[in-house]
């Protein structure tokens, strides 16, 4: 059995050191423990830090191309090097290194795919309020929209079965967190989760300037997942509400014509076109729906083929790296 821990990094020269002396250097039912540093366009001593202390394996962005892809890349290069288990962590230390054996051992007795560290923010002492609040809401509509019970969405201390890497298929370059949960819900993956206590801060967050800037980005992913993964529940629900309050103003057009006494009486014309535009609009979401639904279908067919070539390139490239003396 081979774990790889993978960290992205951007400039934790200074953090780093401790993330990487922290990591257990033997756990029960692993063979091989080995770290991936992506490094993601770091400026400072990033390299050199975790070259020093040991580190083989290094994914390099030339430029800075945020956490997501750095997520997808590494996710990708950890599959490459033979991992049947992928552990996730940060480089400022934020989370205990020390729980890694904990956080795999779902995933060892096949009683999880991907495992998600719980950080029990309601409790972090240096979360504001107001982060606190936006937390419980964006967990909670995640949860909502995945039909998942993750107590903390957003954690960046997870891990992974080499089979639930292979299946996700992150796309979006923000929210990566929430989108592979999305992801790992539709899959039908089983996600244990393990309530942790983090450790002090070091440095704030680099990742979230602002808590509506990461609302916006949460939300965009949110609705993306269910136009992707449930696009009937949206469009036919809007397609429903469209026909229901056009019909309104239609029938009540019919009525007053089929009941005017005089040729020229009221006739309620207005309601004829207002009813008219609402029927014409859930006729027309109706049938984004059933497209929308059709390229679901296809995309599924679509990412059991990535698998399948995933499989096959994964394991014909390690075989290669095997037979290398
Ligand atoms: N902020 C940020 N972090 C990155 C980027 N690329 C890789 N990382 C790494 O992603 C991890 C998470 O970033 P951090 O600032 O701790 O944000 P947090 O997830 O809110 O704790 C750290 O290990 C960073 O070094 C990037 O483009 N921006
Ligand atoms: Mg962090």
């Amino acid at each position: 059995m081979k774990l790889v821990i993978m960290i992205p990094c951007l400039n934790e020269e200074a953090t780093l050191p401790l993330v990487l002396k922290s990591i257990p250097k033997q756990i029960k039912g692993i063979d091989k423990i080995e770290t991936l540093i992506i490094d993601d366009g770091s400026s400072d001593k990033t390299r050199a830090v975790a070259k020093a202390l040991g580190v083989k394996h290094f994914l390099i962005h030339t430029t800075n191309q945020g956490l997501s892809r750095s997520f997808r890349h590494g996710l990708n290069r950890a599959l490459e090097m033979g991992a049947d288990i992928i552990v996730l962590t940060e480089g400022d230390n934020q989370y205990p290194q020390s729980k890694i054996p904990d956080l795999i051992k779902p995933i060892l007795n096949g009683t999880a795919d991907t495992v998600i560290a719980d950080r029990q923010t309601q409790t972090i002492a240096h979360f504001s309020r107001r982060k606190k609040f936006f937390q419980k809401l964006g967990t909670g509509v995640l949860n909502l929209a995945a039909g998942t019970n993750v107590p903390d969405a957003i954690s960046g201390f997870r891990a992974y079965s080499r089979t639930a890497a292979m299946q996700i298929n992150p796309i979006a370059d923000y929210s990566w967190a929430t989108e592979t949960t999305i992801q790992a819900a539709h899959k039908g993956h089983k996600i244990a989760i393990l309530p942790i206590k983090t450790n002090p801060m070091l440095r704030e967050s680099r990742q979230f300037k602002n808590s509506w800037q990461h609302i916006r980005r949460s939300s965009v992913t949110i609705v993306r997942a269910f136009i992707m993964y449930r696009p009937y529940a949206l469009f036919f629900s809007v397609s429903a509400l469209l026909l229901v309050v056009g019909l309104i103003p239609l029938i009540n057009f019919l009525v007053t014509d089929l009941t005017a006494t005089h040729p020229l009486g009221p006739h309620h014309l207005q309601s004829l076109i207002i009813g008219s535009m609402l029927i014409v609009g859930a006729f027309v979401s109706f049938t984004l729906g059933v497209i929308a639904d059709l390229i679901r279908i296809n995309r599924m067919l679509l990412e059991d083929l990535l698998e399948i070539s995933k499989k096959q390139s994964y394991t014909s490239k390690l075989a290669r790296l095997v037979k290398k003396p």
